[in-house]
């Protein structure tokens, strides 16, 4: 995408010519629309800004790829993950009944879901691809139900523009922005190929972002914050990624 905004950038269907002055007018919308990823100082920076809003405007309503069952891989990969603490053993044997997901933050009724709550709801099912930046990739079919639909249960303020999720593994912490949040592809996962999602990849719940980067798909979550302002969070960066050197934004 970086090539393709230097090239030419399609903005509501009109083609804008190559140079300084469509790096001006992304510029110009990336600010109107508040498009600066936030692990980005400024505008005229390193790509990263540019290749955000434009990927933005024109991916808005883009789909993540979506396979046939026949495609899902024979023996998903998980990824690694480091020993379970014991407060996880404790939920594990408890078949995760005690699990709870909060949800916080800029929202009219801060909230408090188990996962059978969860499960109770409008489910929903995708077979896509789960990448990592490390180079390897399998498709699954990821049951779960759409974040859009605890979003607007919770009823997010209008000032609201990221949702801030962690894990209960500490130091995991992502954030994406609304428009990623209310994509009818982006899910609380609580299944897997049909079967309760495997602890290996992230059970009871996790977040599938399947139009980002693997890393994005935040495993073990138990909290969800909505906010209008990601400085307020660790280093200000977004996310735990990009404090290791990550980009905040992984689309794909
Ligand atoms: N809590 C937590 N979430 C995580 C990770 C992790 O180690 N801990 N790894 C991330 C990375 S880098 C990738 S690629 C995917 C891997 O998903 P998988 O375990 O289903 O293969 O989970 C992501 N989510
Ligand atoms: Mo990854």
């Amino acid at each position: 995408m970086t090539q393709l905004s230097r090239r030419k950038l399609m903005v509501n269907g009109v083609t804008i010519a190559a140079g300084a002055s469509a790096l001006g007018v992304a510029a110009r919308l990336a600010q109107k629309y508040g498009l600066i990823a936030p692990d980005h100082g400024g505008l005229y920076g390193p790509g990263k800004t540019l290749t955000y809003a434009s990927l933005r405007l024109l991916t808005r309503h883009s789909l993540a790829r979506e396979f046939s069952k026949n495609k899902i891989s024979k023996r998903p990969f998980p990824n690694e993950v480091g020993p379970f603490s014991e407060e996880f053993k404790r939920h594990q044997s408890e078949g995760f009944a005690n699990w709870r997901l909060t949800v916080d933050g800029l929202v009219d009724k801060p909230s408090v879901f188990s996962v059978s709550q969860l499960k109770s709801y409008p489910s929903r099912s995708q077979v896509t691809e789960l990448v990592c930046e490390e180079g390897w990739s399998y498709i699954a079919e990821w049951n779960g139900v759409a974040l859009s639909h605890i979003l607007d249960l919770v009823g997010t303020h209008s000032q609201a523009k990221y949702l801030v999720y962690y894990s209960i593994e500490p130091d995991w912490w992502e954030s994406m922005d609304l428009a990623d949040a209310m994509h009818p592809q982006t899910f609380v996962t609580y299944g897997m190929n049909g079967d309760d999602l495997p602890v290996g990849n992230g059970g009871p719940i996790r977040i599938r972002l399947p139009r980002q980067l693997g890393y994005k798909s935040v495993k073990f979550i138990n909290r969800l914050t909505v906010t209008d302002d990601l400085k307020k969070f660790g280093k200000g960066l977004g996310s735990a990624s990009p404090e290791g050197g990550y980009a905040w934004y992984a689309g794909i």
